[in-house]
């Protein structure tokens, strides 16, 4: 009797045990962004491209949600990235725009961000990739201990590029070192003025493979000149064209490492960003130039990516978010035919604008969540923000999100509700943009409504109050700020209150 009553015991202990490991898993799945640097909402075949195939994004879209109304925050990098890790608004934040590549850290220590709240959850984070968010403070020796950066706001492991492949210095910071720098050849970084007797892209151009079309002419590193100026470290400089691999490598080597914990990984990859200088196995790949064969490498890596993870039996377990952290642009500095070469391809997928600016291609960008076996494939009308993920996958492993902007929409991104935010404000610091429901708000903002002339874009800047509708105009042709007088001043009132 005691016998029995002993084994049916063991076996209720055992179930409940794997009851609390099963709600675990389900409450702490691997969160995983993949996060591409200036592809625009056009540049995916899932969302509607046919003159450049991205069967491997593709697979995340149709294994789960895709967005059609997903945005980054700002139409430029260091402020999206900023947001997303970190649940502000950019606009909060002086400091948060483009940074020249010797930036101090842009992030204030001790408060919320994604990672340090997914670490209170019991997960092991890391990021592999573009950074570009600064490094240490404003006397940094790239010699010394790189800090403070990611392991100091919530990354338990590192291995980024230390700012973007056209800003020096062109190394990868593995948590507080550069990566195979040695004590004989230090490294040092200007963005002021050039170390004596180093070559530079205006005076040199014999040396460069990769020619500037504006701005990029300074210090040059594996034949493309670059932002700033750098001597030395030549044992820790990056090569452009293993770049991909290299990232993509690091990533594997850390789902396998811990794969046996929850783990967050943001795997920010470098493609399309110019210098756009693909490995030579993917070079003619696209057929539209190095852009086109750097998103056909990137797409390869995601694949490769995705493969490791149903290898590992990871694929049920783990979150995969797909996005870009701005809208696209040809020719951003490099004359590497972008723009000759773009056929019928259509980066913007019909918004107007790209890259830098306030109308909607500038940050309405692919989004997809993928959850196998979870999330029920489909499509989503719903409003989500990059912004969002820190209340939302607080929400789900149940933290508490104290980031002033970031909104739990968590019922949006598993796909359980078609509503995501009410408002959103787009842009970064004096340059907002509001948007709710179908409509967007473009106050008045001075300056030129068009880019250079090498990037020529719409900026979207105008002296007049911009209201457009979006879903009776995506393509945003039709100012209705005068024909819509009330919609006009509810929007401008939603976005001073949003604003608080
Ligand atoms: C611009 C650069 C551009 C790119 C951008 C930042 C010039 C002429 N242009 O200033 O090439 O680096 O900054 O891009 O220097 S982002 O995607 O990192 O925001
Ligand atoms: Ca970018």
């Amino acid at each position: 009797m005691s016998i029995i009553f002993l084994i049916v015991f063991v076996s209720c202990k055992d179930d409940s045990k794997k009851d609390s490991e099963i709600n675990k898993k389900k409450n702490h799945p691997n969160i995983v962004i993949i996060y591409a640097d200036d592809l625009g909402f056009g540049d995916v075949s899932s969302y509607g491209s046919t003159e450049l195939l991205t069967p491997n994004i593709d697979r995340i879209a149709n294994e789960g949600i895709r967005f059609t109304n997903g945005y980054a925050t700002s139409p430029t990098c260091t402020p999206s990235r900023y947001s997303l890790l970190s649940g502000t608004y950019p606009f909060r934040t002086k400091r948060a725009k483009v940074l020249p590549g010797n930036a101090p850290l842009l992030f204030e220590l001790g408060k919320q961000t994604l990672p340090s709240m997914l670490q209170e959850a019991g997960y092991q984070t890391g990021v592999v990739g573009k950074w570009h968010l600064g490094l240490g403070d404003a006397k940094m020796n790239w010699n010394k201990k790189v800090a403070p950066g990611p392991l100091e706001i919530g990354f338990d492991y590192a291995y980024i590029m230390a700012s973007t492949n056209d800003r020096v210095p062109s190394v990868y910071v593995e948590n507080h070192k550069v990566v195979g720098l040695t004590d004989k050849d230090s490294i040092y970084v200007s963005y002021q003025k050039n170390f004596e007797g180093e070559p530079t892209g205006r005076e040199n151009p014999e040396l460069l493979k990769v020619h500037p079309s504006h701005g990029h002419d300074m210090s040059i590193h594996n034949g493309i000149s670059r932002i700033g100026y750098m001597k030395g470290g030549k044992s820790a400089l990056f090569i452009d064209e293993n770049m991909g691999d290299d990232f993509l490598k690091e990533s594997i080597k850390y789902i396998n490492k811990n794969k046996d914990n929850p783990f967050f990984l943001f795997y920010a990859l470098h493609q399309p960003h110019v210098p756009r200088v693909p490995h030579p196995r993917f070079v003619g790949s696209s057929g539209q130039g190095p852009r086109g064969d750097v998103i056909v490498e990137a797409d390869w890596a995601i694949g490769q990516f995705l493969d490791e993870l149903d290898k590992l039996g990871l694929s049920e377990n783990t979150i995969v978010v797909f996005s870009s952290d701005n809208g696209p642009v040809l020719d951003d500095g490099y004359k590497d035919d972008a723009v000759v070469k773009i056929g019928k391809h259509t980066p913007r997928g019909g918004l107007r604008g790209g890259k830098y600016s306030l109308f909607d291609a500038g940050t309405h960008v692919p989004f997809m969540v993928r959850w196998k076996g979870t999330i029920k494939p489909g499509v989503s009308d719903a409003l989500v923000s990059q912004m969002d993920f820190t209340a939302s996958f607080a929400s789900l492993t149940g933290q508490t999100n104290t980031t002033p902007d970031s909104e739990n929409i968590l019922d949006a991104f598993l796909g359980k509700s078609s509503t995501g935010r009410q408002g959103l404000i787009l842009g970064q610091n004096g340059i907002t943009t509001y948007r709710q429901g179908d409509w967007v708000l473009i106050p008045p903002h001075k300056g030129s409504k068009m880019t250079n002339k090498w990037v020529n874009i719409e900026t979207g800047r105008d002296t007049i109050y911009q209201l457009y509708n979006l879903k009776e105009d995506r393509a945003q042709q039709h100012n209705l700020a005068l024909s819509y007088p009330d919609k006009l001043e509810a929007l401008k009132l939603a976005l001073e209150q949003e604003k608080k």
